[in-house]
Formats: structure tokens, C-alpha cells, sequence
């Protein structure tokens, strides 16, 4: 037998491919279908590959391989995600600049990935950190800007304090930066802001036309964060000033006992001459602002408050005259920042009510307002006209009665971009001596990162602190006008990028016309779950906002997504650098070479369950390859089991493929040959049809074997094979033999039996089973036989 020597044969077949630009394809060729297969692109990390990425890419890499089999021009692209801040912290250590770094851990990246045998194109590949990529991120943020989808606020922001620089609500995780895990706290900074609040609804109805997994969308939708209500006025008494709430139970306002503001509502300024005990209420809003909006919000959290002595507001249903607290349980942010509160209905106010000895007025019946909150709907009670209704008919009733509006608040807030850090696409934004924004005309993009300038963070921005930026930007626009010294969030710049590939050398577009309309929308995406609410849901938003703007001509980016799992060590705990259990995938090529990692990748688990990895689990797919080698000897004539066996494996794989089910194809792979071992004998057709099927999940092998059965072309460009389908049926079948539903045993038939026979034979199994009368017989032939007693 030939020694399985993985090192020369993956080196030979990775050189030649490189020489023959195998991977290359013509973006133009409209002759063959489209097929656009997209990888989450990673961010270069000094670590290198790791497992995540290796089981993502290499999932697809055998998507797109199969799909060129079948005819499909395939853009299966990838490039590198390359801003952001672990090369700048590392410059921040080391005075080594970003830009090294990058350099040195993209080609890091290029060679793990070319040794892993993916079919990528780096010529073709983006780097969001290049002036000939950021470019037109500063291109799309200018239009975003005429359109008035980007604005600038000074807001409270999350900050992180280690990072010093703003996040945005998606990068706070339970109060946390999502990058170094500090705490975040509540910073007033100006910054931009990206208006995806005009987007929500849109980006909750176009889920409903995609095909992803249903626990991401509905992660999208609480995100977004849809609540349907009403906005009701309050008059404050003895003055002309209103005060609007948002309730989601306006059917019951006639429990409203009193009123709560948000500590940071700006009605407060203008009320203070009238509140007596201001300096209390002050304090408490001083106090307030130090908190954030977790922890104001959590439940078991104490409630707390002050009462605005002096003033009161008028319930507009009952005109009775009510109290207004200040508490910081109701936040600034959400709905209009006050509430109207019921404490017989609501269990935060109910708490509120006890404490400050505030009335408790029941409106819904069902519950026993004495003990606690009775929160679900009922008929209504203590309402006036509107006694006897059901919630759901008094909600509208009762808002018109009063003159409120029906409408809905959503949790989402417009997205922060604004990083007070150094490497990320400068802002292409320049200030007038009267301080307004212009953008940087785009004759003058790519509007270049300085490089004159100190990593170390001092919450200013480094941008601020380069004299040749302030100094080009007086010499191009004129004395006192000043740059924009923030950067763009990174997720800018992969909001976009599947909109490159398809023209990444192009100088005067970010993709010509044709290129976009011919690739565009991404027909599969695969990419890690813990994107949902960050980068999947800002791609959509750039994609509907650039449609409204006329540049795109479609709505929904990613038509398919699915997700991988995650790699886990072999006791299921997740791999980190802390706990020293990280295995990475170039160790594991160099010991075991690229096929049998990327068939243990795919054989120990569906793509979207997390893997253990094992490395007696990858000693099982090396000596599958050793076997698949091994089949040489047998080559003769076909048996008919192995005739059949082919044909039934070419069905198989290819369906197993589609449904993107790796590991049940790669098993049913390794059935075949230990069939082919059993029968001793193969024909070399059926052999070449074998490793033809292995392609695209062991690149290498399969080419070194196809050579060796004398064939001239690359395996790869050899068509996918088409079976015979009379050929694929077993002359016998194992079916079920149920007694009322209930599987009591099995037998096996010959394929399409007549019922007769199947009935007496399933008879015979049954005699324990079948003591009374049968009422009637079910029989779905090559499946199962009922009956029913
Ligand atoms: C009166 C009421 C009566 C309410 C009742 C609930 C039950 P979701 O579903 O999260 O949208 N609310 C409104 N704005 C708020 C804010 N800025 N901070 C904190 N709470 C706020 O919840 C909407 C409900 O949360 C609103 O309906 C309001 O309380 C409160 F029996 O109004 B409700």
C-alpha cells in the first residue's frame, strides 16, 4: 500500500494550483448561473486562524467547490475585516504601528488559509484597512450624510473607560464592553449617529422574506424591540405645559394614580422654579446619571424616587388631580421618557406605590390588587363609560376619548459610529469656522489616516493631536476650518463589504453597475451566531438605507444564512488562551494535513452544532484517507453492490451537500469504501466517480488520485457525476410494523411489496401484540405497516 504522505501531496497540489491560478473566476462570465457564497471575513489577529474560522470557511469551501461541479460560476470571496482595536492596542505596547501588524498578520492569515486548501482568490480580496477599500467607506458615509441617514448629537453614551472610546448598545454586553469586558459607563459626547431607528419596522418585515435560522430573526426582532401602545397628554395643573407618556395599556388609565419622569427628562429645567424641594431633586438626578441603564432597570433593584413637591398633573380621563415622581426606572431613552403609573396593573408601580403609600386603584378585574399587580388583560372596572369592555377593545376607545395617538416604540436606538480611537476610517468630515459640518468633497478621497500621531489614549482622540491633518485640511478648505478627528466604528466597514468583492480593483466605483447587478444579493452567508444583533443587523440597514439613496436596486443583503457551532476542547468547554486548551488549526495541518482536518471538521458534528475536538476523532478521518488510498489495490470489475453503492452515494452526497448536512455525506463516504473493501473489487470508472464525489471535502488527495488514475484536467474542474436513479433503490427494505402507532417490530420486504404479503409476514411478528379484532390495516409500501385494534 502507498504511504498517506499529506505533506508533499497538499504542498505539490497547493503550488501548482497557485501556478495554474486554479481559484480565479470570470466575474463577467454570464454564460453559467451565479452562485455568491459569502464567509464572514476575519478580523487578522496576531493569533492567527483558529478553529471557528477553520470549520466556517472550510463548510463553504465545499458549498462553492460543489456548486462549480454543477455548472455555477461561484464568487465564494474573502478579505480581511483589518481596523479596529487590538492593533492599536498592541501598537499601544509595543510602538509597532498598526499598519505593520496588519500587514504581517494578513499574510499570516493568507498562507493558514491557502495550507487549508480553501479556493480563495487573494487577488481578488478586500482589506477594510487599505485607502483604496476606505475610500469608499467615506464615499457611502457622504451620501449617508446628503440623505440625512447620518446625524450629529451630543448624547449620554456608553464609554468604556479602559478602550476610552464610545460603544455602541450593541457592544455592551450585560454592562460590559463587549471587547475588554470593563465595565461601561454614561458619557456625554458628541458623535454621529447612523438613523437605523427610521429602518425598524422595515427591518422586522423583510425577515419574514429571508431564509435564516428562526432564532436569529426572532433575536433581530426582540432587538429591535417593537412595542404597539399609545401616547396619552397630561396637563400640568395651573400651567399650559403637557406631559406625553407612552403606555402599552392605555385601557388602563383610569388606574393612573400618578406620574413618573425619567431623572433626565428635560421638562424637569423648566419646571424648577416651581418645585420647592429642588435641591433634593437635584441630587437624585445626580446620582441617577452615575448609574446605567442595566442597572436602573434590573427587577429585584429597590425602587426608588422623589416626589416634584409643587406641581401635579391632571388625569385626562378621571380629571382627578395626581402626584409627579421623578425615578430612575423609567429611562430617558424609551418612549417619551415619563409614564403614567397604574399601580394596581403594573408590578414595578405597584412596588412604587407601597413604598410612597401612593393609591392603588383597581380597573381590570381578575386579579386581588390588595396582594400584588394584576398585570394581564381583563373587563375593565372603575372606568366610567367604559366599564364592562375587554382591554383589548377599550385600548383604542379610551386613547381616543382622550385625544392620545395609537402608536409604537421600539427598543432600538440609532447607531453610535463615532470611535475615539485611532485605527479606523477617518471620518471624512470637515468643520467651517462656524463650526458646520461639510463632508470631504469626494474628489478628495480617500481622505488619508494620519500617520503622524501618539497611540497612547487619553479619551481625546489621537486623530486631534496630527499636525498634518489639521494642517491639510486648512490648506484644501481654508484657514479655521477643522477635520472631524473621530474614527468610524469598525462595523462601518463591514457593512459594505459583500458589495466589493464583486469589483474590488474598481477606482471609480465601488462596484460598476453591471458587476453589482449580476452577484448581488449573497445567495449563502455562514457566519458565527454572535453577530446577530451587530453586524447582521447593520449590513441590512445599509443595504435598505442605500436603496432608499438609489445606489442599490434590492433590499435584503444575505438571501440564506446558516450558522456554524462552535469548537469546543474535548471536555465541551470553550477554547481560550486563558485556559490553555486552544488547539489551532495549523498545528493540527502540520501533524495531520488539511483533508483529514477539514473531514474531522465536518464528520464530528451538523455545521450548526458546536464540535468537540478530539483528536482520536481525526486519527479516524486520517485512516479513512489511508483507506481511500488503499482502493487502488481493488480496482477491477464492480461488484453490484459497489455498482450500486455509487450511484446511491452520488444521490446522497450531493443532497447532503445542499442541505449544507457535511457530516452525514462524509459518513456515507465512508460506508462506500468499507464496502468496496468487503467486495474486493472496483471498476476504475467507479473509483474516478469516488474520488470525483470526495473533491471538494479532501481537495488534495482527490487530485493526487485522480492523476494517478491517468486523468490530465484538475479534478476540480471535472463535472459533478449524475447517477442512475433505478439504480439507487435496494431490492429490499426494512420497514416498521406499527400496532396503533406504536412501532412494535421490523421486517424486510422486497422493495414496492404488494400489502398481501406484507400483512401476513408482519402478522407473524405480531402474535403477542395483535389479540384482538383488527379494525383496519395502513400500509405505505417501502415505509411501514399499521395496524389498528
Ligand atoms: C401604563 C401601564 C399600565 C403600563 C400597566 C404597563 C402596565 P414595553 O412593553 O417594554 O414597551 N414605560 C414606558 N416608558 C418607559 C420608560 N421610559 N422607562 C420605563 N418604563 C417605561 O413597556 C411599556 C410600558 O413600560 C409602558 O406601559 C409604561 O408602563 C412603561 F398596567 O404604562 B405602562
Amino acid at each position: 500500500m502507498r504511504k498517506y504522505d499529506h505533506k508533499r501531496i497538499e504542498q505539490k497540489w497547493q503550488k501548482k494550483w497557485r501556478e495554474d491560478n486554479a481559484n480565479k473566476i470570470d466575474k463577467d462570465d454570464v454564460s453559467k448561473p451565479k452562485f455568491y457564497l459569502l464567509d464572514m471575513f476575519p478580523y487578522p489577529s496576531g493569533e492567527g486562524l483558529h478553529m471557528g474560522h477553520t470549520e466556517a470557511y472550510t463548510a463553504n469551501d465545499i458549498y462553492s467547490r460543489y456548486k462549480k461541479a454543477n455548472g455555477f460560476n461561484v464568487l465564494h470571496p474573502t478579505g480581511f475585516d483589518a481596523f479596529g482595536l487590538p492593533a492599536e492596542n498592541y501598537a499601544i505596547k509595543t510602538g509597532v504601528h498598526p499598519k505593520e501588524t496588519t500587514k504581517q498578520n494578513t499574510e499570516n492569515f493568507e498562507k493558514q488559509l491557502n495550507s487549508l486548501g480553501i479556493d480563495y482568490d487573494f487577488s481578488e480580496s478586500v482589506n477594510t484597512s487599505h485607502p483604496d477599500y476606505y475610500k469608499w467607506t467615506q464615499w457611502l458615509f457622504a451620501r449617508f450624510f446628503e440623505n440625512n441617514f447620518v446625524y450629529k448629537k451630543t448624547e449620554m453614551v456608553n464609554w468604556c473607560n479602559s478602550c476610552k472610546t464610545v460603544l455602541a448598545n450593541e457592544q455592551v454586553e450585560n454592562g460590559a464592553c463587549e471587547r475588554c469586558k470593563n465595565e461601561v459607563v454614561l458619557k456625554e459626547v458628541p458623535g454621529w449617529f447612523f438613523k437605523i431607528t427610521d429602518f425598524s419596522d422595515e427591518l422586522i418585515e423583510g425577515l419574514s422574506k429571508i431564509d435564516w435560522p428562526e432564532h436569529t430573526k426572532k433575536n433581530q426582532i426582540n432587538w429591535i424591540g417593537k412595542s404597539e401602545g399609545a401616547e396619552l397628554e397630561f396637563d400640568v395643573k395651573g400651567s399650559d405645559k403637557k406631559i406625553k407618556v407612552f403606555t402599552t395599556r392605555p385601557d388602563t388609565l383610569y388606574g393612573a394614580t400618578y406620574m413618573v419622569l425619567a431623572p433626565e427628562h428635560m421638562l424637569l429645567d423648566e419646571l424648577k422654579a416651581q418645585i420647592p424641594n429642588w435641591s433634593e431633586v437635584e441630587a437624585y438626578v445626580i446620582a441617577a446619571k452615575q448609574k446605567t441603564e442595566m442597572e436602573r432597570t434590573v427587577e429585584e433593584k429597590e425602587k426608588t424616587g422623589v416626589r416634584l413637591e409643587g406641581i401635579t398633573v391632571i388625569n385626562p380621563a378621571t380629571k382627578e388631580e395626581i402626584p409627579i415622581f421623578i425615578a430612575d426606572y423609567v429611562l430617558g431613552s424609551y418612549g417619551t421618557g415619563a409614564i403614567m403609573a397604574v399601580p394596581a396593573h403594573d408590578e414595578r408601580d405597584f412596588v412604587f406605590a407601597k413604598k410612597y403609600d401612593l393609591p392603588i386603584h383597581e380597573v381590570i378585574l381578575g386579579g386581588d390588587v390588595a396582594k400584588g399587580a394584576y398585570v394581564d388583560d381583563g373587563k375593565l372596572v372603575n372606568s366610567g363609560e367604559f366599564d364592562g369592555l375587554t382591554s383589548i377593545e377599550a385600548k383604542q376607545k379610551i386613547t381616543e376619548f382622550v385625544g392620545g395617538k395609537m402608536t409604537s416604540t421600539y427598543r432600538l436606538r440609532d447607531w453610535s459610529v463615532s470611535r475615539q480611537r485611532y485605527w479606523g476610517a477617518p471620518i471624512p468630515i470637515v468643520y467651517d469656522p462656524e463650526g458646520n459640518p461639510h463632508t470631504v468633497p469626494d474628489e478628495y478621497l480617500p481622505w488619508l489616516l494620519p500617520e503622524d500621531v501618539d497611540f497612547i489614549p487619553t479619551g481625546e482622540s489621537p486623530l486631534a493631536k496630527s499636525k498634518e491633518l489639521h494642517e491639510r485640511t486648512e490648506k484644501i478648505f481654508g484657514k479655521g476650518w477643522k477635520p472631524e478627528v473621530d474614527t468610524l466604528d469598525t462595523f462601518v466597514c463591514s457593512s459594505w463589504y459583500y458589495l466589493r468583492y464583486p469589483d474590488p480593483h474598481n477606482e471609480s466605483e465601488f462596484c460598476s453597475k453591471k458587476r453589482l447587478e449580476h452577484w448581488l444579493p449573497v445567495d449563502v452567508y455562514v457566519g458565527g451566531a454572535e453577530h446577530t444583533y451587530l453586524h447582521l443587523l447593520y449590513a441590512r440597514f445599509f443595504t435598505r438605507a442605500l436603496q432608499k439613496i438609489g445606489i442599490l436596486d434590492f433590499d435584503e443583503p444575505f438571501l440564506k444564512l446558516h450558522h456554524q457551532g462552535m469548537v469546543l476542547d474535548v471536555n465541551g468547554v470553550k477554547m481560550s488562551k486563558s485556559k490553555g486548551n486552544v488547539v489551532t488549526p495549523e498545528a493540527m495541518v502540520n501533524r495531520f494535513g488539511a483533508d483529514a482536518v477539514r473531514l474531522y471538521m465536518m464528520f464530528a458534528a451538523p455545521l450548526s452544532d458546536d464540535v468537540l475536538w478530539d483528536e482520536n476523532g481525526i486519527v479516524g478521518t486520517y485512516r479513512f484517507l489511508e483507506k481511500v488510498i488503499g482502493l487502488e489495490k481493488y480496482v477491477g470489475a464492480d461488484t453490484e453492490t459497489v455498482e450500486k453503492g455509487i450511484h446511491k452515494l452520488i444521490q446522497k452526497v450531493g443532497a447532503d451537500i445542499e442541505a449544507q448536512k457535511y457530516n452525514t455525506a462524509i459518513s456515507a463516504m465512508m460506508i462506500f469504501v468499507n464496502i468496496v473493501r468487503e467486495e474486493k473489487g472496483i471498476a476504475k470508472e467507479t473509483l474516478s466517480t469516488f474520488i470525483r464525489i470526495l473533491a471538494p471535502f479532501a481537495p488534495h488527495i482527490a487530485e493526487e488520485l485522480w492523476e494517478m488514475l491517468g486523468h490530465k484536467n484538475s479534478v476540480h474542474t471535472a463535472p459533478w457525476p449524475s447517477y442512475d436513479i433505478s439504480k439507487t433503490k435496494d431490492d429490499i427494505v426494512t420497514i416498521a410494523v406499527q400496532v396503533n402507532g406504536k412501532v412494535r417490530a421490523e421486517i424486510n420486504v422486497p422493495i414496492d411489496a404488494l400489502q398481501e404479503g406484507v400483512e401476513s409476514e408482519a402478522k407473524e411478528k405480531l402474535e403477542k401484540w395483535l389479540d384482538g379484532e383488527v379494525k383496519k390495516v395502513v400500509y405505505v409500501p417501502n415505509r411501514l405497516i399499521n395496524f389498528v385494534v
